[in-house]
Formats: C-alpha cells, sequence, structure tokens
C-alpha cells in the first residue's frame, strides 16, 4: 500500500467547463484515484475552484455581482457538475480560502528571505476615469502584430501572441471603455525565476525520464528559453493580499498576488482546507511537507497547464528552501476539439459540462470521453462517434451482455444464481483469457495510459459476449441443463467481475450491476487476475435481481437532434 497524492488542474471561476477541459484534468484524474482506492493504496484526490484574476472580476462584474458572492454561486455551480459526474474528490477547495492566503503569504516570506523576491518599479496603464491601474485583459485594444482590434491586454486572441497591456495600438479601459489612458510608474514584486534556472534544470532532468513527453518537451522548451523573472502582484481588488508586515507600502496601495503565483499553491491549501474540516483525522502536513519518500505525487492537467506546472511551481517550491513536496509525475493531455475545431464559450460551440447531463447520465460521457482521451495526439468530438461508440460498447457489449444473462436466467432459473456442474474446457479457456485481459488492464491503468486501459477493459467485456455465444445457453438448456446453468452462473461471474473492474470508468453502473447479486458485502474491493482466473466469487445460490436497461440505444433521431441542438458542421480546415 502506497500514499498517492492527486491533483488535477483547479478550473477557473468564470464559467461551466466543456467536455475537453473535463477530459483534460478532473475525469482522469477521477479514474485513476478511484482505481488506486480499489487496489488498497491510501489515495488523496484534491482540487478546487481557481478564483483569482481579472477574468473572475471581470465575470463578476457582467452578471453585476460583488466578486465574492460571484466566486461562491459559480464554485457551488461548478461543484454541482462535478456531483453529476460522479468526480469523488476528497475534496474540492477555493483559491480564495483563508488557508491559501496564509500558506500563499508564508511562500512569499520565505521567497524574500532567501533573495528570490525583488520590489521594481514598472510603467503601467492607468485610468483616471476609473481610478485605477490596470492589469491583463483590463485593458483592450488592438493587436501590434496583426491588427486585430479587440486584443486583450494580455493576449491577443486572434494571433495568440502573449502580449503586455502598454503594447496595445489605441487601448481602452475594459471596465469603463475610456480612452483616456496614461502610463504611471507603479512597484511590484518580481519573482527572480533566473536565479533558480539551475536548480529548476537539475529537478527537471531528475524527474522527466518518468514523464509522458508531451509534459517533458514542454517543460524542456521553457527551460530552453530560459526563466524570466517576473511581476508576480497586481493592482487587483480581489486577490491574496501581499503581506504588510513584509511589504508594507504595498500593501497600502491594495497590491495583491497574481493568480498563477496562488493557483498552484492552492493545492496545498485545498488540502489543509479539507484538514480543517476534521483536524483530529487528517494530517495536511504529511501529504506535502517532508514527504518525498512517503508520498508519490501525481499531476493531470492540459498542455497548456505544463509550463507552470513543471517549472514554475517548482520554481516556486524550491525557492521557498522548505521540503515542500513536488510533484512526481505529470498526466499530461492534448486537446479535445470539437469537429475538428476549437470549443468556443463565445461562438456557443461544443458541448458544456451541465449540458451533458442534461442529455445523458455521466456514465456515458465518462466512458466516451476516456476511451478517446487526447494522450498521444488531439482527439476530436463528434455526435457520431459518440452515439456509435455507445450504442457498440456500452449498450451492445456490456449492457445488452448484462441484462441477456440475468433475464434468461430468471426465467428458467428462477432469482439466484444456478448450479450447474463443474467447470469445463471452455471455462478454463475464459478463465486463462479473462486473466491475461486484466492484467494488461492493470497494467495500462498503472501506466496511467487511459485509452488503453479502455479498450482492454472493452476487451474484458467482448470476452463474455463471446463465451456466451460459443455456449448458447438457449440452446443448450434444451438438452443439457446442468451445462446451461453453468453456462449462466459463469456468466454472472464475469458480470460480477465487470462490475468490479469497471468501476473507474463507469461507477454509476458499476454499483448497480453490484447491487444486482444480494451478496454479503458489496464491495469494489479489487479482484486480481488470479482471483478472476476462477470465476467464482458469485456462489451458486446468491439472489439477483435484474437492473433495469443500463444503457439505452441512441437513435438516429437523437443523433439529429444533438447536431441540431449544439451544430456539428466539421470545421474548415
Ligand atoms: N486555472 C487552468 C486554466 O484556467 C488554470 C489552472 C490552474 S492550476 C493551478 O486554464
Ligand atoms: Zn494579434
Amino acid at each position: 500500500m502506497a500514499r498517492h497524492l492527486i491533483t488535477s488542474a483547479l478550473p477557473y471561476i468564470n464559467g461551466i467547463k466543456h467536455l475537453g477541459n473535463m477530459v483534460g484534468s478532473m475525469l482522469p484524474a477521477d479514474v485513476y484515484s478511484r482505481y488506486l482506492r480499489q487496489r488498497g493504496h491510501d489515495v488523496l484526490y484534491i482540487c478546487a475552484t481557481d478564483e483569482h484574476g481579472t477574468p473572475a472580476e471581470l465575470a463578476a462584474k457582467e452578471q453585476g455581482l460583488p466578486v465574492d458572492e460571484f466566486c461562491a454561486s459559480a464554485h457551488d455551480a461548478q461543484k454541482a457538475v462535478y456531483d453529476g459526474f460522479a468526480l469523488a474528490f476528497d475534496y474540492f477547495g477555493r483559491s480564495s480560502s483563508q488557508q491559501n492566503v496564509e500558506i500563499t503569504q508564508h511562500f512569499a516570506r520565505k521567497l524574500n528571505e532567501n533573495g528570490f523576491i525583488e520590489e521594481r518599479a514598472i510603467r503601467q496603464v492607468y485610468s483616471p476615469a476609473d481610478g485605477r491601474f490596470l492589469p491583463d485583459r483590463y485593458v483592450e485594444g488592438t493587436c501590434p502584430h496583426c491588427g486585430y482590434d479587440k486584443a486583450r491586454g494580455d493576449q491577443c486572441e486572434n494571433c495568440t501572441r502573449v502580449l503586455d497591456p502598454t503594447d496595445l495600438i489605441e487601448p481602452r479601459s475594459a471596465i469603463s471603455g475610456s480612452t483616456d489612458l496614461e502610463v504611471r510608474e507603479t512597484k511590484h514584486l518580481f519573482l527572480l525565476q533566473s536565479k533558480l534556472q539551475h536548480e529548476v534544470e537539475e529537478w527537471v532532468a531528475r524527474h522527466e525520464e518518468e514523464w509522458p513527453q508531451l509534459a517533458a518537451s514542454i517543460a524542456r522548451k521553457w527551460l530552453n528559453e530560459g526563466l524570466h523573472d517576473r511581476a508576480i502582484t497586481r493592482d487587483l481588488d480581489w486577490g491574496v493580499p501581499v503581506p504588510a508586515d513584509t511589504w508594507p507600502d504595498l500593501a497600502a496601495e491594495g497590491k495583491v498576488f497574481y493568480v498563477w503565483f496562488d493557483a498552484p499553491i492552492e493545492y496545498i491549501g485545498a488540502t489543509k482546507e479539507w484538514a480543517d474540516q476534521d483536524p483530529e483525522n487528517r494530517d495536511w502536513k504529511s501529504w506535502w511537507y517532508d514527504a518525498d519518500d512517503t508520498v508519490r505525487y501525481t499531476e493531470f492537467m492540459a498542455k497548456d497547464n505544463v509550463p507552470f506546472h513543471t517549472v514554475m511551481f517548482p520554481a516556486t517550491e524550491l525557492g521557498v528552501r522548505e521540503p515542500w513536496k513536488k510533484v512526481d509525475y505529470v498526466k499530461a493531455f492534448n486537446w479535445l476539439t470539437y469537429y475538428g475545431g476549437k470549443f468556443s464559450t463565445s461562438q456557443k460551440r461544443g458541448v458544456f459540462t451541465d449540458q451533458a447531463l442534461d442529455i445523458l447520465p455521466a456514465d456515458y460521457w465518462r466512458y466516451f470521453l476516456i476511451a478517446n482521451a487526447p494522450e498521444s495526439d488531439d482527439s476530436s468530438f463528434t455526435w457520431e462517434h459518440f452515439t456509435a461508440t455507445v450504442n457498440k460498447d456500452l449498450a451492445d457489449t456490456l449492457g445488452n451482455f448484462v441484462n441477456r444473462v440475468l433475464s434468461f436466467s430468471k426465467k428458467r432459473f428462477g432469482e439466484a444464481v444456478p448450479a450447474g456442474g463443474e467447470p469445463g474446457e471452455a471455462e478454463t479457456r475464459l478463465g486463462t483469457e479473462i486473466a491475461t485481459l486484466l492484467a494488461e488492464y492493470e497494467a495500462q491503468m498503472e501506466a496511467l495510459q487511459f485509452r488503453k486501459a479502455a479498450a482492454a477493459l472493452r476487451a474484458l467485456w467482448s470476452a463474455g459476449n463471446s463465451y456466451l455465444e460459443e455456449k448458447a445457453p438457449w440452446l443448450e438448456i434444451k438438452t443439457d441443463k446442468d451445462g446451461a446453468a453453468l453456462t449462466l452462473r459463469t456468466a454472472m461471474n464475469l458480470i460480477h467481475l465487470y462490475a468490479v473492474v469497471s468501476e473507474p470508468f463507469i461507477p454509476g453502473t458499476a454499483a448497480a450491476m453490484r447491487q444486482a447479486f444480494s451478496l454479503e458485502e458489496d464491495t469494489a474491493t479489487w479482484i486480481t487476475p488470479d482471483e478472476a482466473r476462477a470465476l467464482t466469487t458469485v456462489a451458486a445460490g446468491t439472489p439477483f435481481t435484474v437492473p433495469p436497461v443500463l444503457f439505452a440505444k441512441l437513435t438516429d433521431d437523437d443523433l439529429d437532434a444533438y447536431k441540431e441542438r449544439f451544430g456539428g458542421e466539421p470545421q474548415p480546415a
């Protein structure tokens, strides 16, 4: 048994996330956590909403709410969707928590003591009409590179170039629209990442071989470009305040830390939020402090977040000069596209997580998304692919198998698992095949290769179908009642095995399958390949019920309706 700390990138607070966000962070983290828990490991899966920064303030303003109220309700709205997706976080926190404020300020003080923070005067856009400096997205204007006239102060959405607000041509305030802007000098804290370059390089070198290629190559690219000193404070009303004991002047001006400074620290903050709910029994520090020999830490994220997690946050942790746990394994994902194009909130393209749950239960989405996770490359969501996968894998291969076996057995043998004779050659062959496929499934899960794990799971389900076709108990029963009973008992053991090992992918359905059998203990405790080989975990005589249809087949009318509602035109290349 090992201790596994797992985090997924913190979803930004400003709106409900789309399926692409889900598949690249929280969902695979949940699948992996569930698997490790079933294997008996001590798992802590932590996530939170990322609540600071200009997008939060702007979204609150759009809704006419104070930013703290906006964040509180947006957090609850996101949490409700994640509950709907059956994400089994140990804790889902908020980066605006007091715990995060304290730990972030502690990190900043330590970095300062160790000579990695410097106060510097910079020139920044100031708006007299708004009475404030305008950081990042608070300034809009024309992009100096491509001429796009709605470029934001931090980035041009059109040509994706990273910008500084002072780069914009004809800048205007995103708050008031005022073009009466001036550039004033103001002080900010800079994190001297350049001084940490060497240490980060050494640290990455010790880990990158184990990381997936995607994560390692992005880390390398950033290191090769060189670590630059970065401003880690902003002029915003909402954020972690710069502590007055260390920087009285900046604190008096109301400066707060930049969102990317406090967001990763919230992984630790949220763990403390979790522990503070039950301090007698939960020890947050044992997961994070001096934990190199006892905890394995795995992070999940989409590729755009990799530089922050493989280079910048480790630089911060190293500079603090205290033994904070750093990531062991970075699982990074490419993009899920919608018909080859971008999911886009503004153009209403793609499927958002709340809409997805409106249409179908979580397990349909969980299975499809993980089976097609953008691991080695981008992958494309289409309704055609989705409906075909649901129908073939979930409705036909798994759902139909379960219902067919249980209904037929109930009709011919009543509501208990029939006894039948001793296993024969077909059962031995099946047992060997199942043990091999299960070992393959375990190996892919251990390697965090989710598409391949899904393929192995699907192969397990298929093996049951082949066995059933081969034995054809509906014919067998005419000549060999005992033989038919053996076939059905074996098939029911497969159902129970599927119920246990499918749990990480489709937890709702897996529970329904397990509960079909009145076992003394309903447990999802793992069944090893060797135990599975015998196919005898459910004994003859065990009462069972036939569950309602597990997965509905999706029709051509459904497909048309989805495409109509969400748009399904391929993107021009
Ligand atoms: N909130 C993800 C994003 O908005 C960002 C992740 C933070 S992880 C510490 O792109
Ligand atoms: Zn541009």
